[in-house]
């Protein structure tokens, strides 16, 4: 008999045990440093269980008041003021706004933060979510376009300044040299002295005006033209007057004719396409 009393001693103790280890999980769920999804808040007589409670904004508090007095959970910084009666239990909400930082927060029954009942709630960064990622992808899609704008303003801008050098005549003439060679020979009765090919903004090759007279420059605009302007230039990159024509749509030809004198020229061409450039005796 006596040693059954042991055993059922011996067995109380072995309940009580587990039933603590049992217990235990329930208050881990909430200790400090991690961010329970639906943590709890114990007020005990006098102080806060945990001490310190990490969550994500928005986050749904359980607020549960194990003590004999009445206790309070107040947040001035997020605004929060939560009173839970003894043997009560109530929740409240971090506001999804909060921003990422640690809190102080208090009982505010008279004494009781005096007596130290007190925490500390670190709000962590929100999670990443779906929602919150495709934004991201967004962005990077705008900056990447922005890029991409930017390249092209860029190249437009190189483009005229480089047309503005030729025509102020600082651009090394035949640096950017169009296809095509001087030739000379017949077509439609007149000599060709030039004739040249290329797409957008070049300067051709040096050509020799062999004798002073009156000459034509033609400019045929190529399929994929929608601008173009020729201009003839002499050694120094200076314009010949009236050696400049324009076209502004593809497969057009416009012409200029005038007195040029013997010497070395170049046609200096601002276009967005391809074109045919050629001068003639006239
Ligand atoms: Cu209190």
């Amino acid at each position: 008999m006596k040693r059954v009393a042991g055993l059922a001693c011996l067995a109380l103790v072995v309940l009580a045990v587990v039933g603590g280890l049992e217990a235990a999980p329930r208050r881990l769920a909430a200790q400090p440093g991690t961010a329970a999804a639906q943590p709890t808040l114990v007020a005990e007589d006098i102080k806060f269980v945990p001490a310190t409670l990490t969550v994500r904004p928005g986050t749904t508090i359980t607020f549960v008041n194990q003590g004999a007095l009445p206790h309070n959970f107040s947040l001035d910084a997020l605004h929060l003021s939560v009173d839970v009666q003894p043997g009560a239990q109530t929740q409240f909400t971090i506001p999804a706004t909060a921003k990422p930082g640690t809190y102080s927060f208090y009982c505010d029954v008279p004494g009781h933060r005096e007596a130290g009942m007190t925490g500390t709630l670190v709000v962590a960064a929100a999670a990443a979510t779906g929602p919150s990622v495709r934004p991201q992808a967004a962005t990077a899609a705008a900056t990447g376009g922005a890029v991409t704008a930017l390249q092209t303003q860029v190249a437009a801008l190189e483009t005229r300044v480089a047309a503005i050098e030729r025509r102020l005549g600082l651009a090394t003439p035949g640096a950017g040299a169009a296809s095509g060679a001087a030739a000379t020979g017949t077509a439609a009765g007149h000599g060709v002295v030039f004739t040249v090919h290329g797409t957008g903004q070049q300067v051709s090759n040096k050509f020799t005006v062999p004798a002073s007279g009156t000459y034509k420059l033609t400019f045929v605009a190529g399929g994929d033209l929608t601008f173009g302007d020729a201009t003839l230039e002499n050694n120094a990159g200076q314009d010949v007057y009236p050696f400049d024509v324009s076209v502004s749509k593809a497969g057009a030809t416009a012409t200029a004719a005038g007195s040029l004198n013997a010497g070395q020229y170049y046609v200096s061409v601002t276009a967005d396409g391809s074109w045919t450039i050629t001068l003639t005796t006239f």
